[in-house]
């Protein structure tokens, strides 16, 4: 099995993105699967087009993505992307569309379809948390994950893709307010090297209690 990882270049006026500092550092290969690591810009026109290049150059059988979410405290397993573009700061080419669609003739929203639930469960049993995240946004990350299903499900139907968030690394928190959250590295690699341990080990995913009440 192959599963191609990538994580975005910094943006926003950050000097790293710990999701591409964390997918550098997990392992060649999780549970005999191959890792194949891309690094993809924050860039609303190129960063889809960097995943598909990606796709045709090591035919992967799974794509994971893998995106800074400043302020949140944990890695989330995102289970929606939508067909919206509606930046509030440009992008790092200078692009800034505002209430656009992604993709004229695509679905209003695509699901993840990795087993997020069962990705969930196997980071939380390994002592991290993680939980589901019902929005991506409406930035760079959510464009990468609505085309990048909306691509495997047109014209790659037996690729599995699924995006993840991570919060600020400890270093990124210098200068900001006290009360903003983060995780050290390793732990933003480790939660992710379980997420797709649990992908290739197939985990059992039935009845787990996941959810929000607002
Ligand atoms: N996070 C941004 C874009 C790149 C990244 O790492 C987002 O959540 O849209």
């Amino acid at each position: 099995m192959k599963i191609l990882v990538t994580g975005f270049d910094p943006f926003g006026g950050e000097t790293v993105n710990p999701a591409y500092e964390a997918v550098k550092m997990l392992p060649e290969q999780i549970a005999g699967a191959e890792i194949i690591k891309l690094e993809i810009p924050t860039v609303f026109s190129k960063s889809c087009l960097a995943v598909e290049e990606g796709i045709q150059k090591y035919n992967p059988d799974i794509v994971i993505n893998v995106g800074q979410a400043g302020g949140r405290s944990h890695m989330t397993i995102e289970q929606v992307a939508i067909n919206l573009a509606d930046a509030r700061i440009p992008d790092n080419a200078g692009e800034q569309p505002l209430n656009e669609a992604l993709q004229p003739d695509g679905d209003t929203a695509y699901f993840a379809t990795v087993p997020i639930r069962a990705m969930v469960k196997h980071v939380q049993e390994h002592g991290l948390p993680c939980s589901i995240s019902y929005t991506a946004g409406t930035y760079v990350c959510n464009c990468v994950m609505y085309n990048v299903l909306y691509m495997t499900q047109k014209k790659y139907p037996n690729i599995k893709a699924g995006f993840i968030h991570v919060p600020f690394a400890t270093s990124q928190l210098i200068g900001k307010p006290a009360t903003t959250p983060g995780m050290s590295l390793d732990e933003i690699e480790k939660s992710l090297e379980y997420a797709i341990e649990a992908v290739v080990l197939g985990v059992e995913e039935e009845g787990i209690v996941t959810g929000q009440t607002h």
